[in-house]
């Protein structure tokens, strides 16, 4: 019995198909495509019809496979608008994009960032879907507006008719309740909009429905259905975590790294607000206590900045890896490092204002990035395990990151914990191990996990070297 995993990321998109032979979870890529936001007069957005055409391309090429299921993930918050006649109104804004801000600041003002805190447990980051539609209820597309699909929810309309709100990435709108679990009307209220937008919450393992006519004649898959799983990428790619053990921490490496723990629930009050921890929901009920760090995209962006392709990364990273260690380093998690544009300009600026040296080589920049990366995750998984209380003696580094060696080891080397990286492609196997138990053949996150650590070869870090000097960098940039 096979499955199709269509999992959508911030720079490129999949669709995986897998089956489980043997306890072994067996995968094959059957398409990939780039993604990016686009600029138009209004700002950033997505090319969401763009996208579902990807998507239609890759149900096309695992057909000949007959999978029995198809699971939509993607990045968070970001969401289409649909009008009565169930007509996109507009392109989705992309998180990146810089409207929101002034309002995010003027919400929290105005609601309280505690208030805020206690009752939806969300990190403060100026694009959740709190703040995106608290600029939008300024323009007048809102008040057209019948329903707000978050992106793997409008791929899954438009696959099948129906609407719905996959619950793990509802969490991370800022409109969900952290202890209820329920959407909070007045939230919405609060800034303007119609609760009335918000679809029934669906959690991962339930059906969404069958394939629309159409898109069965075109895609030559008339037996599946699409299946909800953990819609945000994150929740995916926490249950593609090889944890073999209770005491893990993860860093989920990508356009962004997400570093963190999962608990049985949320961690709300003072200190965690003040430290910016997020509780957003994972699969099971479980909670991902976490931190964004902006991960991959410093590299991405500096190479783009650079005008190199990612051909030449792996002379790039030789050089960093040859480069003078702890000379300079970045508060990774700096909102100044959002948007798109020069990012070794901005990374100098930030060694500029912190009395550090300029990094003055590429490959100099690419270290900087990749030590500061390494505090970021050091920082958010110490923070984490103090404020919950959970031990952490192994960090499961899942993603991209995890092909990159000298990421792995710097952040094993920060944190004095020994890191085992892999897989690779943790969101896929997550969204296909969702869809795998919905059809009766797992029984846990448990035995989920094992079927990816027996799956896959894993590398394993232990930390070396002496932490004094990332202590002494870490008081650097956070006196
Ligand atoms: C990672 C991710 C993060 C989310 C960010 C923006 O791909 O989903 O978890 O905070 O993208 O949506």
């Amino acid at each position: 019995m096979s499955f199709a995993a269509v999992d959508l990321g911030a720079s490129s998109g999949r669709v995986v198909l897998g089956h489980i032979a043997d306890g072994r979870l067996r995968t094959e890529e059957v398409h990939r495509f780039d993604n990016g936001p686009v600029r138009l007069p209004d700002g950033l957005h997505w090319d969401a019809v763009g996208l579902f055409r990807e998507v239609l391309t890759g149900l096309r090429l695992a057909a000949p496979r007959a999978p029995v299921s198809i699971g939509i993930d993607s990045w968070a918050v970001d969401y289409g608008l649909l009008d009565a006649a169930g007509g996109l109104l507009g392109e989705p804004f992309c998180y990146r994009d810089s409207r929101t801000d002034e309002v995010s600041r003027e919400v929290v003002g105005s609601l309280g960032a505690d208030q805020l805190f206690e009752r939806n447990g969300l990190q403060f980051l100026p694009f959740n879907t709190i703040f995106q539609l608290a600029a939008a209820a300024r323009g007048a597309q809102l008040a057209a507006a019948e329903s707000l699909l978050l992106v793997p929810d409008l791929m899954g309309y438009w696959l099948t008719g129906r609407r719905g709100a996959e619950l793990t990435n509802a969490s991370t709108t800022g409109l969900l309740d952290a202890r209820t679990h329920e959407w909070c009307p007045e939230l919405a209220r609060a800034v303007g909009v119609d609760p009335g937008l918000l679809p029934a919450l669906r959690r991962p393992g339930e059906e969404v429905g069958p394939l629309l006519p159409h898109v069965a004649e075109d895609t030559g898959l008339s037996g599946a259905s699409v299946v909800a799983v953990g819609s945000h990428d994150t929740a995916s790619a926490v249950v593609g975590v090889p944890a073999q053990r209770p005491n893990f921490a993860y860093v989920c490496t990508g356009t962004w790294s997400l570093a963190g723990l999962e608990l049985p629930g949320p961690v709300l009050g003072e200190p965690a607000r003040r430290a910016n921890f997020t509780n957003e929901l994972g699969v099971d009920g479980t909670v991902r206590f976490l931190r964004n760090i902006m991960g991959l995209w410093l590299l991405q962006e500096s190479l783009r900045t650079w005008g190199l392709s990612t051909a030449e990364l792996p002379g790039l990273l030789a050089e960093a890896a040859a480069a003078q260690p702890l000379v300079s380093l970045v508060d990774a998690e700096d909102t100044r490092f959002l948007p798109p544009g020069d990012m070794p300009g901005r990374i100098a600026e930030a060694c500029r204002e912190t009395g550090q040296p300029v990094p003055e080589t590429r490959g100099a920049v690419v270290r900087c990035v990749l030590e500061s990366l390494a505090l970021a995750h050091r920082r958010a998984i110490r923070q984490a395990a103090e404020l919950s209380g959970q031990d952490v003696e192994v960090v499961h580094l899942v993603g991209g990151g995890a092909r990159n060696e000298l990421l792995c080891q710097l952040t094993a080397d920060a944190l004095g914990v020994p890191v085992v990286a892999g897989p690779v492609e943790a969101t896929a196997l997550g969204n296909l191990l969702v869809q795998a138990r919905a059809a009766g053949q797992l029984s846990d996150l448990d035995h989920a996990r094992r079927v990816v650590a027996d799956s896959h070869d894993l590398a394993h870090y232990s930390p070396s070297g002496d932490r004094t000097p990332w202590d002494e960098a870490e008081r650097r940039l956070h006196r």
